[in-house]
């Protein structure tokens, strides 16, 4: 076990929100047929933000929120697909804008699994010297969407979260973890093709900012692959699928999430969205609904929760987190 507390969460989204119908002013969709398919009724997209604002204000609101100043953190780590620069990382923007002189920083890419992988690695990091520090995920997936796709553009939404991680001497923390790459089915969902061009042969890659997906192929590798991590993650210390309070699951889909818990045996109920307000924010879902369920008591103190992110690389990935 890693032992850790969740000192505090937070989250951020951009005040501006896009309807269902507004999409439908200039794109061939409805209402009707997005929130059928994936539960999403609206999402928020930035006006003048940057991935890095977002991550920002959720670094300062964590700091605030445990009355902490920002030399007092040890590492930050951003999951993020939607960087402002290739270098520097959201996380060194962060780090320099909030000051925080003693903690290192960098990104971690890995879609929609970002929130998970990030989270477990920063667990490795405080069984060692390292005491405190910050778990974020933040995308601005709206620069990433072609606005005339309707098959993507109706899905992402921008929004970043984030938690305080703190070493513990308590029974509280990591139980369990899996964390799966399926590399050979990267070109399922891809975004943000960089381009490769020398002065020698001129063009050899043009860039492509936008999102590509085969929806069927990554909605049949969600609902295989996250019962699968969640079994594998609970066996690993001989827990069954009802010791589970409340799963925490990636928010791509209404409808993944509901054919995950049928698959899994498990009460939806136990498996909260939140998908309807925000659309799917690839590595910031986890931590907003997550930060939403701290906040109505849903998830608290003594519970042992499970996280579960999917998605782009291919990745899945679960966490068992008792709190
Ligand atoms: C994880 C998933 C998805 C995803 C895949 C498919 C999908 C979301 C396809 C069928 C369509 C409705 C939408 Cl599972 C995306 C990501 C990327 O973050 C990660 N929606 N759908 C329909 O026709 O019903």
């Amino acid at each position: 076990m890693e032992r850790f507390t969740i000192v505090e969460s937070a989250h951020v989204v951009p005040e501006r929100v896009v309807t269902n119908d507004e999409l439908a002013t200039f794109m061939d969709t409805s209402d009707e047929w997005i929130h059928s398919r994936t539960g999403i009724h609206q999402r928020h997209i930035v006006s003048n933000e940057s991935t890095s604002d977002l991550a920002t204000t959720v670094a300062e609101k964590l700091l605030a929120q445990a009355n902490l100043s920002a030399n007092q953190l040890d590492f930050i780590i951003v999951g993020t697909m939607s960087p402002d620069y290739l270098t520097p990382s959201v996380a060194q923007q962060v780090q320099g804008r909030i000051g925080a002189t003693n903690a290192f920083a960098f990104d971690l890419s890995a879609a929609c699994s970002g929130f998970v992988y990030t989270l477990s690695m920063a667990s490795k990091l405080l069984a060692t010297k390292y005491q405190r520090g910050l778990v974020i995920g933040a995308e601005v997936l709206s620069k990433l969407v072609d606005w005339k796709d309707r098959s993507t553009a109706v899905l992402f939404g921008d929004g970043a979260s984030g938690v305080l991680l703190q070493q513990t001497v308590e029974d509280t923390g990591l139980l369990a973890e899996a964390l799966k790459t399926y590399g050979d089915q990267s070109e399922f969902l891809t975004a943000g093709r960089q381009r490769n061009s020398n002065h020698f042969v001129g063009d050899i890659v043009a860039a492509d900012p936008y999102f590509h997906m085969n929806g069927r192929e990554v909605y049949n590798f969600a609902t295989r692959q996250v019962p699968a991590v969640l079994s594998q993650a609970l066996e690993t210390v001989q827990l069954t699928a009802n010791d589970i309070d409340v799963y925490v699951l990636h928010q791509a889909n209404a409808r993944i999430i509901a054919s995950i818990a049928k698959r899994f045996g498990q009460p939806i109920d136990k498996f909260p969205t939140n998908v309807v307000n925000y659309g799917n924010t690839s590595a910031a879902s986890i931590g907003i609904l997550l930060d939403e369920l701290r906040a109505t008591g849903v998830v608290h103190q003594g519970q042992k929760i499970a996280l579960a992110g999917f998605g782009g690389g291919l990745t899945a990935g679960a966490l068992i987190i008792q709190l």
